[in-house]
Formats: structure tokens, C-alpha cells, sequence
């Protein structure tokens, strides 16, 4: 029988991808939309306009994380083998103009899904989508899953309670429960407000004409920047392995948001000095450093790899654009 996995988070760029990996082994796949993510399904538009996928093995369900009745009902009817918890307010600027809603969504959300699966007679394997948010400013680099939990924003803070309550219930509870420490990812389905997206379509925009200029914060800033589709194979295999555990996901090489700017704009043919205008706006009132992860343990135990280089990825995502631009979709 075809195992059952339920995702919140399924509009996202990880559940756009984590959907397609899962019907690719067959899988039937349940996600969790908001009434309001209406909208925003164009990730998942190419699997729900397909009849032979739609409602046959991928499933749509109405909940919100702040709802446990309607959670409980989606899990009731989707009783899913897999749990793969992405939903969440993910935009660490975001987190700082409303700290309670990212809390509300992304740490008592998470404690919500645990008390149920508690309870759940199916004993769900449940991953957690954690941060390297959570190691805020660390004084040791690479950071391991035993590194200091340190964190120096709202969703930071978020995160790493969610964490530290997936650790529990696997603990307490003996839940398979598995918090994966992602290091940034992106692709060409990131939203438009991270700074890769909006360099990559900045440097589309303005090689077609369509724009003068691209304004960012802190040029110096730096990165450990994956692609999503590598991660979401993590996030599969962690919860294969036949113990429950934590696994960092990264890449273990920093990168400059001006080395982001540098390749997207060299992908166009264009220098980008004359293009870049900066604003304080884009700047954190705290910004978190030295973020680089090292994923030994991945490799070794669930033998994670990755596919993407950075270049590979910054040149995909800024040609994907340009094609998007042109086509008219944007
Ligand atoms: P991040 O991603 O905060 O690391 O969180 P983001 O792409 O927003 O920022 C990366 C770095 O770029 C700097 N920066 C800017 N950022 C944005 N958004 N816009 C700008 O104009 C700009 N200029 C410079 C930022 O200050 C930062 O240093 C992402 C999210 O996906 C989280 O959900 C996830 O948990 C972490 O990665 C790992």
C-alpha cells in the first residue's frame, strides 16, 4: 500500500518540492492550505491542474495551525505515515514588525501538531522544519546539531522553541520525531521579499529594461545558501532512517549577498556596480552572523548529498527569471 504523508506548508517552495519528491516514490500526499494561500498555489498549480494527480494521489485539505479542530480532522482523514511540518511565518525581517504572529504560527503551531500526533493512534513520523536561526550569532563555526542554541531575533526564538519541543516529544513521548537545521535554500519558487529571489529577478528586470535599480540592505552579509530541492530529499530521508534524530542541512561554504549580486548580474552580462542603491530599511536591528553548517552527520548517516553548486543555482534561478519576464509570467 502507498505510504501517506501530510505537509503543512505544501504552497511553499519546500512543500512545492517535497510534494513533487513524494509522488515521484508514489506516495499520497495530503497538504494543508490556508483559506487565504488561494492565491499563492502557483507552486502547486502544475500538480493540481492535473487530473491524472489531483484528488487521486494529492489531496488538499482546509486547516489552520492556529485550529486544532480543523487539524485534528485533516489528520483524522489524511492518517498520514509522515508528517512533514513546514508551515510557519518564515521571514526573519518580518519576524521583527510582528513578533507575535510569527511565535503564534511558528512556535505554538509546531506544540499543536506534537500534542495531537501525541495522541494520534497512527504514530505519525513527524519532521520538523527547524532553522540555523537558531544559532543566531555563534562563536564556532561550522555549526553541528550539538551547537550552542543562541538565538538573536523573533523567528529565531520561534524556531528554537519548536525545536526544543520536537527534542521533547521524541524524549518523553518516544514519538519518531526529527528536527532537520536548515541552512537557507532557495530556488527559482522562493518568495520574492528573501534576498535571492529579489536579486535574481532585480538583475532580470534590469537587463530587459524594466526596471533602473535594485536596493538591498547590508551587502556583507554572509550566507550558507543551498538549493531547496537538495533539502527536501533531507527531509525525506530523515524520517526513513530507523532512528528519530536531528540532522543539520547546509552546505558548509559561505557567501556574500554581493557574491549573490555578482553572479545573478554576470548571468544578465551586466555590471552591477551602477544598479545598486542601498536603504536602511532592508537592515535587521539584529543581524545574525557567521551562519555555516556542517553536514557530517547527514552524509554519513542518511547519506545526504546535494546536487546544486552555488553558482549552479544563482545562474538557474536569474535565467529563470529573465525566461519568466519574457514569457510574461511573472
Ligand atoms: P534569512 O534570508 O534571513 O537568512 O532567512 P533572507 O534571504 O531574507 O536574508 C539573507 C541575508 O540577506 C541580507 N539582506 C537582505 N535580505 C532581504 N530579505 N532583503 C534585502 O533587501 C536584503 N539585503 C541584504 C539579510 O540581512 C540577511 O543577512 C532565511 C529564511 O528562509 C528563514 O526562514 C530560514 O530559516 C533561514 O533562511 C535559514
Amino acid at each position: 500500500m502507498a505510504k501517506r504523508a501530510l505537509i503543512s506548508g505544501i504552497t511553499g517552495q519546500d512543500g512545492s518540492f517535497l510534494a513533487e519528491l513524494l509522488l515521484s516514490k508514489n506516495y499520497e500526499v495530503h497538504g494543508i492550505v490556508r483559506r487565504t494561500s488561494t492565491l499563492e498555489r502557483t507552486r502547486i498549480d502544475h500538480l493540481t491542474s492535473n487530473p491524472d494527480i489531483y484528488n487521486k494521489s494529492l489531496f488538499l485539505h482546509y486547516a489552520e495551525l492556529s485550529e486544532p479542530i480543523a487539524l485534528r480532522r485533516v489528520l483524522d482523514k489524511s492518517s498520514p505515515d509522515e508528517v512533514y511540518h513546514l508551515a510557519g511565518q518564515t521571514h526573519v525581517g518580518l519576524s521583527f514588525e510582528i513578533p507575535e504572529t510569527t511565535l503564534d504560527m511558528t512556535a505554538t503551531g509546531t506544540l499543536r501538531l506534537l500534542e495531537m500526533l501525541r495522541d494520534f493512534p497512527g504514530r505519525s513520523r513527524f519532521f520538523h522544519a527547524s532553522s540555523s536561526e537558531i544559532f543566531g550569532r555563534p562563536d564556532h563555526f561550522p555549526q553541528t546539531e550539538n551547537s550552542p542554541v543562541k538565538p538573536v531575533n523573533p523567528y529565531g526564538c520561534a524556531k528554537a522553541y519548536a525545536s526544543f519541543m520536537t527534542d521533547v516529544y521524541r524524549q518523553t513521548y518516544g514519538l519518531f520525531a526529527c528536527n532537520g537545521i536548515l541552512y537557507n535554500h532557495e530556488s527559482h519558487r522562493r518568495g520574492e521579499n528573501f534576498v535571492t529571489r529579489k536579486i535574481c529577478r532585480g538583475a532580470a528586470e534590469i537587463k530587459l529594461g524594466l526596471k533602473t535599480h535594485l536596493t538591498l540592505g547590508d551587502l556583507g552579509a554572509l550566507r550558507d545558501w543551498g538549493h531547496a530541492e537538495d533539502y527536501v530529499k533531507g527531509m525525506w530521508l530523515s524520517l526513513q532512517h530507523e532512528v528519530p534524530d536531528n540532522y543539520v542541512f547546509a552546505t558548509g561554504e559561505l557567501h556574500s549577498v554581493e557574491s549573490v549580486v555578482e553572479t545573478a548580474f554576470a548571468t544578465v552580462g551586466l555590471d552591477p556596480k551602477p544598479y545598486i542603491r542601498h536603504d536602511p530599511r532592508f537592515i535587521r536591528p539584529s543581524e545574525s552572523s557567521h551562519l555555516v553548517g556542517d553536514p557530517s552527520k547527514a552524509k554519513q548517516r542518511l547519506g545526504w548529498t546535494r546536487r546544486w553548486t552555488f553558482n549552479e543555482m544563482i545562474e538557474s534561478m536569474t535565467r529563470h527569471e529573465l525566461e519568466a519576464l519574457q514569457l510574461g509570467r511573472s
